[in-house]
């Protein structure tokens, strides 16, 4: 059995099943892409709710595995020599569980390098760009008098919209015909703009038809419907 008490976050979230990989995590776009592919991959996990209500994410249990307060975060029992690992930052966790699945990620060699390009793509670029189109939209930045912060992150997150379009034209996936981390790291994003934050016609989605194709193929897959539920709020 893993002993998976000398990490302090088990303290504030204790593990039933300490064989399990830890999930730290709250139904965000970030938090979504870890339990969509702990769901895609069938491996064995157990969630813990991270409440932001509670500031949990700044609680030094919290802290003692992610010093940058931000979810999703996990802990593998069952790491690389066999030793518990700690991770967090969504790209990072992708790439491992993909790795230590072997799926999810291609097998040719320059392939894998362009589906983590991709991942970076996501993780530098459309996530923090969408996230501050969600605030100047949605939250305490639209009642700011100065629209130029807000159109500023409309034309860039429709920027990127085209270059997603673009790489679609002709492909299934963001990787062509097999489903990757590539994908599980980008639709949860793109989901959220048109969703969550109604961004849709400020950034004139119907502009992006191969991107709303793969959005709505991403919200068919059995895998996505559970992890977007993960952890439950209840
Ligand atoms: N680059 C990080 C970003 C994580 C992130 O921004 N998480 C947000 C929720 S989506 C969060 O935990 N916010 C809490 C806070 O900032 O206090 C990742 O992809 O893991």
């Amino acid at each position: 059995m893993p002993h998976l008490s000398a990490f302090a976050i088990t303290h504030k979230w204790p593990a039933r099943h300490p064989d399990r990989i830890q999930l730290y995590s709250l139904p965000t776009p970030n938090g979504v892409k870890v339990s969509i592919a702990l769901e895609e991959l069938g491996l064995p996990y157990e969630p813990h709710l991270v409440r932001f209500e509670t500031n949990d994410q700044t609680s030094p249990e919290f802290l003692s595995l992610n010093p940058n307060n931000k979810i999703p975060a996990i802990l593998d029992p069952n790491g690389p020599g066999g030793q518990p690992l700690a991770l967090f930052e969504s790209g990072a966790i992708l790439l491992y569980l993909a790795e230590k699945t072997g799926r999810l990620m291609p097998q040719d060699a320059a392939a894998r390098y362009h589906a983590i390009q991709w991942l970076m793509w996501q993780m530098g670029g459309l996530g923090p760009m969408f996230g501050q189109l969600g605030f100047f939209h949605k939250f305490a930045g639209k009642d700011y008098e100065d629209k130029r912060p807000r159109d500023r992150y409309v034309a860039e997150s429709k920027r990127l919209l085209g270059v997603l379009e673009q790489r679609l034209t002709g492909r299934r996936w963001v990787m062509g015909d097999d489903y990757t981390i590539a994908d599980i790291a980008i639709f949860p994003w793109v989901r959220n703009l048109v969703g969550f934050y109604g961004a849709g016609e400020l950034v004139e989605f119907d502009r992006f038809p191969q991107v709303q194709r793969a959005l709505a193929a991403f919200g068919e897959r059995p895998a996505v419907q559970r992890g977007l539920a993960v952890p439950s709020k209840s």
